[in-house]
């Protein structure tokens, strides 16, 4: 199978059926074999019985819905669990991404064999204040953290190399970040390609403003996980060591001063060094025990399920 578009989505009734018509034009006119995967996050429109009818008059249409709404990023790791396609294709499902990118994107991941195509919205249309200048200073600390050279990490329209989405594992609210999940899992050869981007026709945006909150701390977990998230006594026992030789230093230089050079009269208890050793070295065993903790639980974790998939069609 060439393609396999993969559309997370959130209560998108009106949009869905003009996007398939889109979609299978598109796939249409260049002749390519392919999927549609539809992930319905617990949606409470009708957007499952819109899925339904459409993959009972095209088997090309494949359907995962989820109890209840576990998040974007548990919608696309569903979905790339179920992926055939030779090219993974992820939209947008309220008719923002277009379609008629897709012969490019295909292009790009199977002739220049490029492991992963970020779509970026040079030109968008949405609000200046609530998006367009948070999305920049985002980006740019992404860029920063990363290393990646994209503009856009967070764009709905992406395309894969099969092997990179068996292989990530998006979980939380990753899906801000695949390029990076992508690159710590090896694959490097990631780049972005300047796409149409539309306001909005139908339906609501889904996201808050704690997007840009949530997304920030994500950024730092990333960050953490990408260096330390195999190896957490590397920094936590280092930093402990560190603060322990400290407090310790300190202690030390009390005791021999008040047992052989008498340099004050005060007790101990009344010199600023006391409480320097005495809270470093709390700290210092603070933080050690941390990351020694941490070892044990990456050592003995079982990955338990995150979401629960209540129907499947054609999977
Ligand atoms: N699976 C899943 N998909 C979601 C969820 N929230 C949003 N989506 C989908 O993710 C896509 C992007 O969400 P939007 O609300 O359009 O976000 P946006 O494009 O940044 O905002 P707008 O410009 O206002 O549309 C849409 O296809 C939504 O249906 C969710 O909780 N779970
Ligand atoms: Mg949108």
């Amino acid at each position: 199978m060439d393609i396999s578009i993969v559309i997370p989505l959130l209560n998108e009734e009106e949009s869905l059926n003009e996007l398939y018509d889109w979609i299978v034009k598109v796939m249409q006119s260049n002749r390519y074999s392919y999927e549609i995967l539809f992930i319905d996050d617990g949606s409470t429109d009708n957007s499952w019985n819109v899925i339904e009818k459409l993959s009972l008059k095209d088997n090309h249409v494949k359907g995962l819905r989820f109890q209840k709404n576990y998040g974007k990023s548990q919608a696309l790791n569903a979905g790339f669990k179920e992926v055939l396609g030779d090219v993974v294709i992820t939209m947008d499902a309220d008719l923002q991404d277009s379609p008629d990118e897709i012969p490019e994107l295909f292009n790009l991941i199977k002739k220049e064999n490029f492991d992963l195509i970020s779509g970026w919205k040079k030109k968008r249309y949405d609000s200046k204040i609530r998006k367009n200048i948070p999305s920049k200073l985002f980006n740019a600390a992404a860029r920063k953290t990363s290393g990646l050279k994209l503009h856009d990490f967070n764009c709905g329209l992406k395309a894969y190399k099969n092997t990179v989405v068996k292989n990530i594992d998006v979980r939380g609210e990753m899906h801000r970040y695949i390029p990076v999940l992508a690159k710590n899992a090896g694959f490097t050869n990631i780049d972005e390609k300047i796409v149409v981007h539309q306001a909005r026709k139908y339906g609501v945006t889904k996201f808050g403003i704690d997007r840009f909150i949530n997304g920030f701390l994500d950024l730092i977990t990333i960050w953490f996980l990408s260096k330390f998230g195999k190896r957490p006594m590397h920094l936590f026992g280092l930093l402990g060591t560190l603060m322990f030789i400290i407090g310790f230093g300190f202690a030390f230089y009390l005791g021999v001063d008040k047992l052989f050079f008498h340099t004050t009269s005060r007790l101990i208890t009344e010199r600023p060094e006391f409480y320097l050793a005495l809270a470093t070295m709390i700290i210092g065993t603070q933080l050690f025990l941390a990351g020694f903790l941490g070892e044990i639980i990456l050592r003995t974790k079982s990955d338990t399920k995150r979401y629960q998939i209540s129907t499947k069609i054609n999977c």
